[in-house]
């Protein structure tokens, strides 16, 4: 029988994880004050989250191996899944940095507190390079070692060319509803969430189980795209319908002037006169434009349209995983742990 790792087990792993990084940083002989900072943004950045994604990888072997994990076989992969979590770190500090955003795990950002600022680009980066240190450390004589390496390599830069079209479809000082689009949509939230949020822990599983066949790896592509997709769809969701305290950030969306879920629902069924209030009010950065643009979207009943969405879209989401060949080692279950952790997620 699989069994399912708590928070308090994976977080137990780090201490080890972050003293080989700080070790690391220390064979460089980083003075005492640098290396506190580095020690303070690993605690800071990496550590405090859901780890959704992080416990995801010990999940996944132990339901793959159809058994309770070894100590070594643990600490293997949640080595794979603090990494993901570094990953994740190292996007965060950078995205609310280029979303304005306020809070995050319910504390201001890394880049709002004291003394940071834009220390915080050069500690993203910092983030990013502990996974290679790590991976070096503990994986270096596994069979798979370069395809880790490359995985990690390719998944970065999906996630970077999602932010990118996230970025210029929301420029700052021009409002141009006409550049939003189900398909613009559709692109940045498959490479910039669900690539690295969803295929990357199972890929990692994969590999470290010595089972990522081209057959496996594209299986668990086909349904993990599709389910990192719906993610993000509650995230936007989230951003406008979800209750600062349970999301532990303050929503940016409108003010940001993203192409969000929302604001494309809105698009596909506004009156003229509607679609009037959105080019007035949407992205700007002021609190009153916001205010218009929730009513809007009250008025527009999105709340309902988005619980129908969800309805449906499971609905798919579990046709495609009954359908899920396992002949190469792959297990259904995977992906019905990965749907139950999210489906009607209000955090
Ligand atoms: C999330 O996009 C994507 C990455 C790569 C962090 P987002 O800006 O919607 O995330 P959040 O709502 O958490 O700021
Ligand atoms: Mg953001
Ligand atoms: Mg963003
Ligand atoms: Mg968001």
């Amino acid at each position: 029988m699989a069994q399912k790792t708590t928070l308090k087990e994976f977080e137990s792993i780090f201490p080890k994880l972050e003293a080989a990084l700080l070790d690391h940083a220390k064979s460089y002989k980083l003075p005492q004050k640098e290396l506190d900072w580095y020690k303070l943004s690993l605690e800071t950045n990496a550590v405090g989250g859901k780890c959704n994604r992080g416990m995801s990888v010990p999940d996944s072997v132990s339901v793959l191996l159809g058994r309770a994990l070894s100590e070594e076989e643990y600490f293997q992969s949640a080595s794979l899944g603090w990494m993901t979590e570094l990953l994740q770190a190292y996007f965060l500090v950078s995205d609310d940095i280029m979303d304005s955003s306020i809070t995050r795990r319910g504390k201001p950002c890394w880049y709002r507190q004291e003394g940071v600022g834009m220390v915080a680009i050069n500690d993203a980066f910092l983030l990013e390079a502990a996974i290679y240190t790590l991976l070096k450390k503990f994986f270096r004589s596994h069979p798979c070692y370069v395809d880790l390496l490359e995985l990690f390599h390719e998944v970065t830069y999906q996630t970077e060319l999602g932010q990118l079209c996230d970025l210029l479809t929301a420029p700052e000082d021009t409002v141009n509803l006409d550049n939003f689009s189900i398909d613009k949509y559709s692109f940045i939230v498959i490479y910039k969430t669900a690539y690295y949020s969803f295929y990357l822990p199972v890929a990692l599983a994969l590999l470290q189980l010595n089972i990522a066949t081209p057959k496996n790896l594209k299986t668990a592509e086909d349904i993990l795209i599709p389910l990192g997709e719906y993610f993000q769809i509650q995230d936007d969701y989230l951003d406008n319908f979800g209750l600062p305290e349970h999301i532990g950030k303050i929503g940016t969306d409108i003010m940001d002037n993203k192409c969000s879920w929302l604001v494309n629902q809105a698009l596909a069924i506004v009156t003229p006169e509607q679609r009037k209030i959105l080019e007035e009010n949407y992205g700007r950065k002021n609190k009153d434009n916001e205010a218009v643009i929730k009513k809007l979207y009250n008025d527009l009943n999105l709340e309902q349209r988005y619980h129908d969405y969800e309805e449906k879209r499971v609905g798919e989401i579990r046709t495609m995983i009954a359908n899920i060949d396992e002949s190469e080692g792959l297990k259904k279950e995977v992906f019905e742990e990965f749907l139950s952790k999210i489906y009607k997620r209000s955090k």
